[in-house]
């Protein structure tokens, strides 16, 4: 379960056996029930869906442990990988949560299990039962599953990942020019969440191209520096490498790299262009280099390693956001549960030279500042923000972001009147929009301090956006449980950001009825004079794109087409290949 169970777990395993006292206590008060509800910075936590899939053995049950049947082992670890692995790990041995062990299960007890299941707690475990999502019966299960061991899901190397690769159009039959006339620059790769696929859209007539079928549940897409080739990457760790020359656009290369992924980037040092793709895995905690135009795995490097504070070893650090540095032939690899980013130096992959920075744990997305050098990335669980300088490959700051969770997809680099270049990040905990100043030259005074908090329309936000062409600062917040705020976004005028905020309702200019239509993740055209939003639905529900002009702020076009199923993140090749956000 997710955190929370956390603090009690580790200080009742300290007192020893739980008493009938400290039972009762995991039963909220009926006055205090509401303090354990989830926040929806609580909810926004890893769903290792295609772990769960995964074949494991079912460890043989011991004396004074309940026994669980084949088929509730299999139900009971379906619901641990979907709702619980994300904090607590899928060894159980702890990551934003305290660990699940069964030295310490077993002390707690069942009953203290199955209260703390149902309760939740308001340090941040979800009160799965008095929320509904789980029933008494899974409640029951998944207690009695605690005190079992936790079975052990299988490694991915070498042979696994090449038993998976396959080239579908070798490199000397691909085009040697562009061969469709795509304005390829001001196309945008749209992740169709749930049907697997990507649909390739046109900036200018807003039409599909052209729909791909890629992994489960696409996360990103990224461009090489050349912007010819797009790739995907699959919750499933499934790369996608789409040549976007060819007529129409197709994969031409594919690889599985894990079993739970969610980034992948491509080398971008000059002279470096297209060569490498590297891609960062959830489980088995590895990253992986491949040749950049056939994925060919050439080098996996597992993340497994000791915590960069208390230098305790972490059996499954996941590989969070990775980036290409601009300054030197490196990647800059992200260790969610460790806290170390890694500059991989890829000149030569034989012998492979990592710099290794100790950052902050629990490090997840981020972006380039607008000169490209530094590097921002959130340690969430931590209300901080990492600072790497790419040129000098060291850690500058570490920033309190002064709010709960913050999570700035790459964030938005607007030009403050007053304190220069800064970097925004909005949070998932609370309303909190955090600037940082990023101008340790011209602003030396405000670089790397929060220099300006603006409040937001509310909590549950994932995604800032802005353009160099624009004045406009775009703030999302699809998780927020009011459904009104999370249809309709934030702007602010960047030369104005006292003035506060225009509520623009995109779920409602989307013509759509149904659905909480949760407004995702802003991405600009080339020129920036229009952002892209995702009305997210269900899956059997309408979804859509919504256009709106930057200048006016006025809805310019909506995209929708029962192909659209469940969009979110939105790639512009130019954008993303250049870093422009
Ligand atoms: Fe994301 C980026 C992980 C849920 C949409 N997400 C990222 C990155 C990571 C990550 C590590 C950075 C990649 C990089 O830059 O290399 N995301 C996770 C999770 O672990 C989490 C919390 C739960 C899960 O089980 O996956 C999660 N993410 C979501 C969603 O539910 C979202 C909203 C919808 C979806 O499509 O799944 C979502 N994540 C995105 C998007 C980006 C992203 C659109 C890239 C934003 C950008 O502008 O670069």
């Amino acid at each position: 379960m997710r955190r929370g169970i956390v603090q009690v777990v580790a200080g009742l395993a300290v007192v020893g056996l739980l008493s009938g006292t400290a039972l009762a206590q995991t039963q909220p008060k009926p006055e205090d029930i509401k303090k354990h509800e989830t926040s929806p910075g609580g909810q926004y936590e890893p769903s290792l869906d295609v772990l769960q899939q995964e074949k494991t053995t079912t460890p043989g049950t011991k004396p004074g442990v309940p026994t669980l049947t084949k088929a509730e082992f299999e139900a009971a670890k379906q619901i641990y990988f979907q709702r619980c692995a994300g904090c607590h790990g899928v060894l159980r041995k702890g990551a934003t949560g305290k660990p699940l062990t069964t030295d310490i299960t077993k002390k707690l007890g069942y009953d203290y299990l199955k209260a703390f299941i149902t309760y939740g707690s308001p340090a941040g475990m979800p009160n799965w039962g008095t929320s509904g999502d789980l029933t008494e019966e899974q409640i029951d299960l998944m207690a009695r599953y605690l005190l079992n061991e936790p079975p052990q899901p299988p490694e991915f190397g070498m042979k696994e990942m090449q038993a998976t690769w396959k080239v579908l159009v070798p490199v000397d039959k691909r085009p040697k020019k562009q061969m469709n006339d795509l304005d390829l620059d001001n196309l945008f790769s749209v992740t169709l969440r749930d049907s697997g696929e990507v649909a390739l859209i046109d900036g200018h007539s807003k039409k599909i191209v052209q729909v791909l079928k890629t992994g489960y549940a696409v996360h990103i897409s990224r461009l090489s520096a050349s912007g010819r080739y797009l790739y995907t990457i699959g919750r499933d760790a499934k790369i996608n490498l789409i040549d976007l020359w060819m007529d129409p656009p197709q994969t031409v290369a594919e690889v599985k790299i894990g079993i739970e992924a969610r980034s992948v980037e491509t080398s971008k040092m000059k002279g470096w262009e297209d060569k490498y793709a590297i891609a960062g895995a959830y489980w088995p905690p590895q990253y992986v280099i491949m040749e950049g135009d056939t994925l060919k795995p050439l080098k996996i490097v597992s993340t497994r390693g000791m915590t960069y504070d208390t230098q305790e070893y972490h059996p499954e650090p996941r590989v969070a956001s990775i980036v290409a540095s601009h300054y030197r032939p490196e990647f800059v690899v992200n260790v969610k549960e460790t806290g170390h980013i890694l500059m991989v130096n890829y000149e030569d992959i034989k012998n492979l030279t990592v710099t290794d920075i100790e950052a902050e744990r629990f490090l997840h997305d981020g972006g380039f500042d607008s000169t490209g050098r530094y590097f921002l990335v959130a340690a969430n669980a931590r209300n901080r923000v990492a600072v790497v300088d790419t040129k000098e490959d060291k850690l500058v700051a570490l920033i309190d972001t002064q709010g709960i969770k913050p999570h700035p997809g790459r964030g938005a680099n607007i030009k403050h009147p007053k304190y220069g270049p800064v970097w925004v990040t909005s949070h998932l905990g609370d309303e909190t929009i955090s600037l940082i100043g990023t101008d340790p030259e011209g602003h030396p005074e405000y670089a790397w301090k929060v220099v300006e908090t603006l409040e937001g329309q509310g909590g549950g936000s994932l995604f800032v956006k802005t353009h160099p062409n624009s004045t406009n600062l775009w703030v999302d917040t699809p998780l927020n449980p009011e459904a009104e705020i999370a249809s309709s976004v934030a702007v602010f005028d960047v030369n104005n950001l006292e003035a506060g905020y225009e509520v623009i309702p995109i779920g409602e200019w989307s013509g759509i009825g149904e659905g909480v239509r949760r407004v995702v993740q802003g991405e600009y055209n080339k020129d920036g004079t229009e952002i892209w939003f995702s009305v997210w639905n269900a899956k059997e529900q309408e979804s859509a794109i919504v256009v709106v002009d930057d200048k006016t702020r006025k809805l310019k076009y909506v995209i929708r087409d029962k192909r659209l199923i469940t969009p979110t993140g939105k790639f512009n090749v130019y954008n993303t290949r250049n870093d422009i956000y």
